[in-house]
């Protein structure tokens, strides 16, 4: 019995590091993680190339496995026989930034998450509300992290779930508890920022401010975490918009449709 940890920020990352320790406090832990940043990469999988796993020693001297392939990969390499046995958990982090809201469909943190729930395994990703500060204190997160994973262990999670964990970024005695949320709304306020090369021709940075969100929708992550609650927001794998369904099916016998056999040709041809 084993604890996969993985992240998208690389093998080198503090918060993977903090992560894995934490929770070596409940069970052994295997880190297999990508060998460079793959923060909002999203869930991609590799299959154009070759994978390579080395074993590398973390900041400890413990043993973790690298690979070049993306988060996603990591956990897929794992649940496909790279060990002999699949994990009992996989948890994910711990990111130097939220991911609230929309970001969980860029973040590479989440998609290993979603990776272990598309394989049946409980996972967790962890990020703090830090924004990328050289200075994050990722003892509590991964504190927190070490409570909920014992809770995930001992009574697992429905099938295609994972929990979605962020941290507000302050010290421990200032988080004024846990809320259980669903996602809320982000306001990116990225910017296209339009450079010349030395030959003149124009290139792109999508670049600018740090998203916000709506804080005042109550009940959300956004919410929660800028009230210095931890947020866990219980995400499935099912990205139906089962509200729309029912509206949608009266497009089924609509006049859309009238002359859809017309240009359908038949195997043979005819
Ligand atoms: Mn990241």
């Amino acid at each position: 019995m084993y604890i996969l940890v993985t992240n998208d920020d690389g093998i080198d990352a503090l918060g993977l590091f903090a992560l894995k320790n934490a929770l070596e406090a409940l069970s052994p832990v295997i880190v297999v993680a990508p060998d460079h940043n793959w923060s909002a990469s999203g869930h991609t999988k590799t299959m154009h190339k070759p994978l390579r796993v080395e074993t590398r020693a973390l900041r400890d001297g413990s043993p973790a496995y690298v690979t070049d392939g993306a988060p996603t990969d990591c956990v897929a390499l794992v649940m496909l026989g790279l060990l002999p046995e699949k994990p009992a958990l996989v948890v994910s982090g711990i990111n130097p930034a939220a991911n609230l809201a929309h970001d969980i469909t860029y973040s590479g943190t989440a998609a290993a998450a979603m990776e272990g729930a598309i394989n049946n395994v409980p996972a967790i990703a962890v990020s703090i509300d830090a924004g990328h500060n050289a200075e994050i204190d990722f003892a509590p997160a991964a504190e927190i992290a070490v409570r909920i994973a014992r809770r995930v262990l001992s009574n697992g999670l429905p099938p295609g779930t994972w929990l979605n964990v962020n941290v507000p970024a302050v010290p421990r005695a200032q988080i004024r508890g846990v809320r259980v949320t669903r996602l809320g709304t982000r306001v990116y306020r990225d910017q296209l920022i339009e450079r010349r090369d030395p030959a003149g021709r124009p290139y792109y940075w999508i670049g600018g401010e740090p998203p916000a969100g709506i804080v005042e929708e109550e009940g959300t992550d956004v919410w929660a975490i800028a009230q210095r609650y931890v947020s866990i927001t219980p995400a499935h794998l099912d990205l139906t918009s089962h509200a729309f369904i029912e509206p949608l099916r009266a497009w089924e016998n609509d006049s859309l449709w009238l002359d859809i056999h017309k240009d359908v040709k038949s195997p043979k041809g005819g």
